[in-house]
């Protein structure tokens, strides 16, 4: 046959990529429809006890007395069926490379405006389907605040689009004693699960901004790290066991390790700790690709009060003995005030000094 000529020609990649997304769930459709099905051919009658799926029943439903209705013929294949439709697919429609840049001064006031879904306290969740990660984002902060807006503005747009049940922690250092980032985390996890019930936990710099949406902001199996190849290292990984900037733990793999160590004060190391402690609890990093995992971080000067610790050398050495009486189980620290911004949570505490 010839091609089709002339006029009505198609427009080009979108139309193409929608067209092959649509084969690609179809084929998702179809292949799982047969698995389940294949595999609970012997029985397809649900087990007696076992849960309804969510919102298929109403409370209505449950309190009526007498018989329950009849199952359906096949419930194994509309639960299937009613999973791919209500999940969220946080790869739906990325965009791909996205352009970073720190020129424009941000005004938050805009950001609020084009991102008219993010409630406030910097939560969102999607409204048409069920994420797949409930994650509380913790960002350790002093006196960022301009970088802060250069993270707002580009992260709460990319957050969405990547589908996800998501909130923004700022746990901002009080005092002026030296800058503790590793402790700040660990306040920041806690204080996220009083909120919410958080499964997934991303810790970023404030200075660190992807430059591709594909780079979910998610947790994994093993745990994560994000930031792999950033402008200031050349777009390349400094070392195999550089864990700092961007890194994602769930719950079950930051308690495995007693989460961070809390005795890291000034610049360094803390991120070679917390490599050590997943490495000693059996894990290993995942990470994506060089191009999905570039980042930009914005140019500072050394911050005051974070000068490089002299004792992070020796503290590296040492984390196989010190990691179960150094971390989550020793952490101590005071709220000192609680925030809550339309586009983030901000949470000031005293984490006490050095010599306590
Ligand atoms: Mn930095």
């Amino acid at each position: 046959m010839k091609e089709a000529q002339g006029g009505g020609a198609l427009p080009g990649t979108s139309l193409q990529r929608a067209c092959r997304l649509l084969v690609v769930f179809c084929a998702l459709h179809l292949s799982a429809t047969l698995l389940y099905y294949l595999a609970g051919s012997s029985d397809l009658r649900p087990p007696r006890n076992s849960e309804p799926p969510p919102r298929s029943l109403g409370a209505a439903n449950r309190a009526q007395p007498g018989p329950p209705p009849p199952p359906p013929r096949s419930p194994r294949i509309v639960w299937v069926f009613w999973n791919l439709h209500t999940h969220c697919l946080s790869w739906s429609f990325p965009v791909g490379a996205l352009h970073v840049e720190f020129s424009q001064p941000v005004n938050l006031e805009e950001v609020e405006k084009i991102n008219p879904e993010v409630r406030e306290g910097g939560r969102y969740a999607p409204k048409d389907c069920k994420a797949l990660q409930k994650v509380a984002i913790i960002i350790p902060f002093r006196n960022r605040d301009e970088h802060l807006k250069y993270w707002l503005y580009y992260l709460h747009p990319i957050l969405q689009r990547q589908q996800l049940d998501y909130g923004v922690y700022v746990i901002n250092q009080g005092g002026e004693e030296t800058f503790n980032r590793a402790k700040l985390l660990n306040v920041g996890f806690e204080e996220a699960l009083k909120e919410y019930d958080y499964g997934c936990f991303v810790f970023s710099d404030v200075d660190l901004i992807p430059m591709d949406d594909r780079n979910i902001y998610k947790c994994y199996s093993q745990p994560r790290h994000l930031s792999v190849s950033m402008d200031k290292f050349g777009f390349r990984l400094p070392y195999n066991q550089y864990f700092g900037g961007v890194s994602a733990l769930n719950k079950e793999q930051f308690v495995k390790i007693n989460g961070f160590p809390n005795n890291y004060w000034g610049w360094g190391g803390e991120d070679d700790d917390i490599y050590n402690r997943l490495f000693f609890k059996g894990m290993r990093i995942s990470r994506p690709d060089a191009v999905i995992g570039k980042c930009r971080m914005i140019r500072h000067s050394r911050d005051h009060k974070n000068e490089p610790n002299p004792q992070r050398f020796d503290r590296i050495a040492h984390t196989r003995e010190t990691m179960n009486s150094d971390g989550l189980n020793t952490l101590s620290y005071k709220v000192v005030k609680t925030e809550k911004y339309p586009l983030y949570t901000k949470i000031t505490v005293d984490v006490g000094s050095p010599n306590k």
